[in-house]
């Protein structure tokens, strides 16, 4: 008999679950369908043992292999004290060891936080005092020794409460990946309405939130993405953005592709070049990439002489995508662009393979579940008619009823109903695709004339010396907030008058023209890439930015 932890109700303190009715309703249409998110491995184990199932630079392991080397972990997780519920931060870099150490977790009923490779301490410390966790999961794989120092910082912070750390290659003092019995070991069998894994939230203000994400929850995600990017079996997934990151690991993503029986191959360099030859080699299928990459590697086409035409979806997500660039991703990789608008709380939505080429540069898609249900409501939180913006709630099966932990944030973030009130400003077409116009707050206020930043950042891409932009509210002792464009040039930099009579010949209002500019050699990126439009700096080297968004 396994040992469960003897806190488990003090663990899922905090934990807000579907309602009842909605939960048995989701059972008995077979969406959840009451297994461990771990069966992804076990299912392709018995059904295809012998073929490659994860792929890195150092080499690669079948399903069964693959299987074999997480029970091993998980032995020596239990052996050394873990129990069943057991909250662990996990942090590791795009590797074989990513998927060997995430699948020991879940077999040895561990709950991972899924922290990114780019949080340093402040978010480490703060995911393990929030999720109580017992153990940390760093990797000091290319030797460059963040992880021992986080290890370092953790073991003086949580001397007690964190009794396990363990580094996955060059470990220091610290113990390496435990090794166990794994003829001795038993798999856990957690109630598939618990959380199976913690992602964290991607906002830009203030530390991450918890994420519960259920193995019911979980699977239908991943199943329902691989079904709307078609996934087969001869997938062969390159996971480029951090694997923690719920783009790269289930939508359809590593999970995803392991799911339909298909190959991973992990890289932890995005560069074009890089990828590129990995693609060709692996003849890689299906990736997912932040906009701001997606723009590199199109341009990167131009002199990058390997063979992509293998590659048959590039997903893009997590901002804006805009036109221009969608343009020209169809040009240098056709057929292949795929918009996705998703979040780590649930839905997600994406554009079909055979949608025309149009509709994917223009739109972000529509959900992947016909369960899921997305409502755009006015200021006055009333539904706004079809094609007028508003603010985008959601529900549904694999959508979050409340972040871990959170009750008076939770209270603002969610409707009564238990709608997740998303922050993003978009609009509904009658085929139910949506278009994301922007963020709720994020505008600038000049004058009591508000302007949405998104807009005016679509038509500045469109000039041919804008390679990347960003618009912020700056702070003005007059109007309030003004217009800040910080500006990555493209041959040429341009002028804020040209950018002024630009923008006027393209009909844009004369309230809505920047008033100052600033060309900087690159934007500030979030953990996963996007751009962080909260350190932007202004011309005096500190955040330009007024108020948090
Ligand atoms: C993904 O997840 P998160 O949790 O890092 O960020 C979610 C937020 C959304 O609320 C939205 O504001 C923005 O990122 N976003 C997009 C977008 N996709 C995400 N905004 C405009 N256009 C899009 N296509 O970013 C994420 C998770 C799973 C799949 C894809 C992205």
């Amino acid at each position: 008999m396994l040992k469960e932890n003897t806190d488990q109700a003090s663990l899922l303190e905090g934990f807000v679950t579907q309602p009842a009715h909605q939960a048995n309703k989701f059972s008995e249409a077979n969406i959840w369908l009451n297994t461990p998110l771990w069966g992804i491995l076990t299912e392709g184990a018995e059904r295809h043992p012998t073929k490659t199932a994860v792929a890195d630079a150092t080499g690669d392991l079948s399903y069964q292999a693959l299987l074999l080397a997480a029970d091993e972990i998980a032995a020596g997780l239990q052996q050394a004290g873990l129990v069943a519920g057991d909250r662990v931060v996990f942090q590791i870099s795009n590797s074989l060891t990513f998927a060997k150490v995430f699948f020991a977790l879940q077999r040895a009923g561990l709950v991972p936080v899924l922290a990114l490779p780019a949080h340093g301490i402040a978010e480490i410390s703060h995911f393990v005092k929030l999720a109580g966790a017992k153990a940390y999961f760093g990797a000091n794989l290319d030797n460059d020794g963040k992880a021992l120092q986080i290890a370092d910082a953790l073991s003086c912070e949580f001397a007690q409460q964190l009794s396990h750390l363990y580094i996955a290659g060059e470990a220091g003092q610290y113990a390496g990946l435990p090794q166990g019995d794994e003829s001795q070991f038993a798999p856990a069998t957690p109630d598939p309405d618990h959380p199976a894994l913690f992602l964290v939230s991607g906002g830009t203000t203030g530390l991450p939130k918890l994420i519960p994400r259920t193995h019911n929850d979980y699977r239908f995600n991943i199943a329902s993405c691989a079904a709307a990017s078609e996934f087969t079996r001869d997938e062969v997934y390159l996971a480029v953005l951090p694997a923690a990151h719920n783009f790269t690991l289930g939508c359809p993503g590593l999970l995803g592709a392991l799911h339909v029986g298909g190959k991973v191959i992990f890289t932890a360099n995005p560069s074009p070049d890089y990828c590129f030859a990995a693609i060709e080699q692996h003849q890689v299928t299906a990736t997912a990439l932040v906009p701001a990459l997606a723009q590199l590697w199109t341009a990167a086409k131009e002199w990058e002489s390997a063979d992509t035409v293998s590659l048959r979806v590039m997903q893009v997500g997590g901002s804006k995508l805009a036109y221009s660039d969608a343009l020209k991703v169809q040009q240098a990789f056709p057929g292949a662009l795929q918009q996705v608008f998703g979040m780590a709380e649930g839905l997600i939505a994406c554009t079909r393979l055979n949608d025309d080429e149009q509709l994917i540069a223009t739109k972000q898609g529509r959900p992947v579940s016909e369960w899921d249900e997305v409502l755009i409501v006015n200021g006055e939180g009333q539904p706004a008619a079809l094609g007028e913006e508003g603010e985008l709630l959601t529900r549904g099966p694999y959508t979050l009823r409340g972040y871990y932990r959170a009750p008076e944030h939770n209270q603002r973030a969610f409707t009564q109903d238990g709608f997740y009130r998303s922050g993003d400003r978009a609009m509904l077409d009658a085929n139910g695709y949506i278009v994301v116009t922007g963020r709720i707050k994020d505008v600038v206020n000049r004058a009591g004339e508000c302007i949405a930043t998104d807009e005016l950042e679509e038509h500045l891409l469109m000039h041919p010396n804008v390679a990347q932009v960003a618009v912020v509210a700056v702070p003005d002792p007059h109007l309030g907030e003004k217009i800040g464009v910080a500006l990555v040039k493209r041959g040429l930099a341009p002028t804020l008058q040209d950018l002024r009579s630009f923008l006027k010949q393209q009909g844009l209002a004369a309230f809505k023209l920047p008033d100052e500019l600033h060309l900087v050699p690159s934007l500030p990126k979030t953990a996963v890439g996007k751009i962080d439009k909260k350190r932007v700096p202004g011309p005096d080297g500190s955040p330009w930015m007024s108020a948090a968004i």
